[in-house]
């Protein structure tokens, strides 16, 4: 005979929670933290930690090895993708954002050369303000630091209805890529919903609501559930949503993302520390962090193989690297 049910209560398969990494970026600079990975042996052994750690996907920028300037020559990224690529099993997300005094072309050229799996993907042209960070610093280890932060104080991080449409085609339609579609605010979703109308994104839709850049929303659970709101009236069950912060908040709201029945993203490229405010010492520590809070939710992190069958991925063979 059956067990009463309050007896046989099975304990539910956890909802699996993809976690994202984004191991150096072209924010932060070298002056601001000494884990901030630069070269390619740093880069490829922080992704590989924050993959060992439980991360489903690294999203990766390069860095000029010897200055540690934003770099997004196909040169400098070759030596860490292939070391990824033997060293984990880790989906690999190359950045099309670059940096905001890139152009497009540059930005692009990457992703172009790597074909990866996923790409990033910015919904539209705004302020992307990082010159706030330099006030906390006196000296810098390179001129170009405070020299690129004051830059962005009258640069547009410019991403045009035709630059969407370039990287639709080239990258989506040509390379088979998959895109992580960074929406930093509600117009954002409101371009994505445009193509996807037009058939020119598949579902499922893989959207990052990006909180705490300045130029875009703030850092704050109001904000996110806004977002989350606007993006199930647009788009429905054609998207998945993961959270990314930027600086202290980084945690906090990816826990309430991932309470959202979200994803989340952490890593040294949008936050160097850890919510006390004390310097993270590596990304690993960072996904080591957000797991752990994912766990006692009751939640699983989602192995890269689960993230490819979620997110519709063409699978690691397939890409030129
Ligand atoms: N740094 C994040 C706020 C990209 O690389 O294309 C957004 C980002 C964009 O990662
Ligand atoms: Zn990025």
């Amino acid at each position: 005979m059956a067990a009463a049910p309050e007896l046989a209560a099975q304990a539910r398969a956890p909802r699996k929670v993809i976690i994202t990494c984004a191991v150096t970026g072209s924010i932060h600079t070298p002056t601001m933290s000494d884990y901030l990975p630069i070269t390619p042996q740093e880069i490829a052994d922080a992704s590989v930690e924050a993959a060992e750690a439980g991360a489903a996907i690294i999203h990766l920028h390069a860095r000029d090895p010897d200055s540690g300037f934003p770099s997004a020559d196909p040169a400098h990224f070759e030596p860490f993708l292939s070391a990824i690529k033997t060293r984990s099993d880790a989906v690999i997300n190359i950045s099309t954002g670059g940096s905001s005094v890139m152009s497009l072309d540059t930005r692009l050229a990457p992703a172009r050369t790597a074909e990866p799996e996923m790409c990033s993907f910015n919904m539209g042209s705004m302020n992307f303000g990082t010159f706030p960070l330099a006030d906390r610093y006196a000296n810098w280890k390179h001129d170009w630091e405070p020299e690129l932060l004051a830059k962005t104080r009258d640069t547009v991080f410019k991403n045009s209805f035709a630059d969407i449409e370039t990287i639709l085609d080239d990258l989506g339609e040509r390379r088979g890529a998959r895109f992580e579609f960074e929406c930093y605010d509600l117009g954002h979703l409101e371009t994505l919903a445009f193509y996807f109308r037009q058939g020119r994104i598949k579902a499922p839709i893989y959207v990052q609501f990006v909180l705490g850049v300045l130029g875009g929303a703030g850092a704050t659970v109001e904000n996110l559930v806004h977002l989350k709101g606007v993006a199930e009236r647009l788009l429905g069950d054609a998207y998945r949503f993961s959270v990314l912060a930027a600086g202290t908040k980084q945690l906090p709201i990816a826990t309430v993302g991932a309470i959202l029945g979200g994803h989340v993203r952490v890593g040294l490229e949008d936050s160097l520390a850890m919510p006390g405010g004390e310097l993270a010492t590596s990304n690993a520590q960072q996904v080591r962090a957000i797991r752990t809070i994912i766990e006692q939710l009751g939640l699983a992190a989602a192995t890269p193989d689960e993230a490819r069958e979620m997110l519709a991925l063409k699978g690691q063979d397939a890409v030129a690297f």
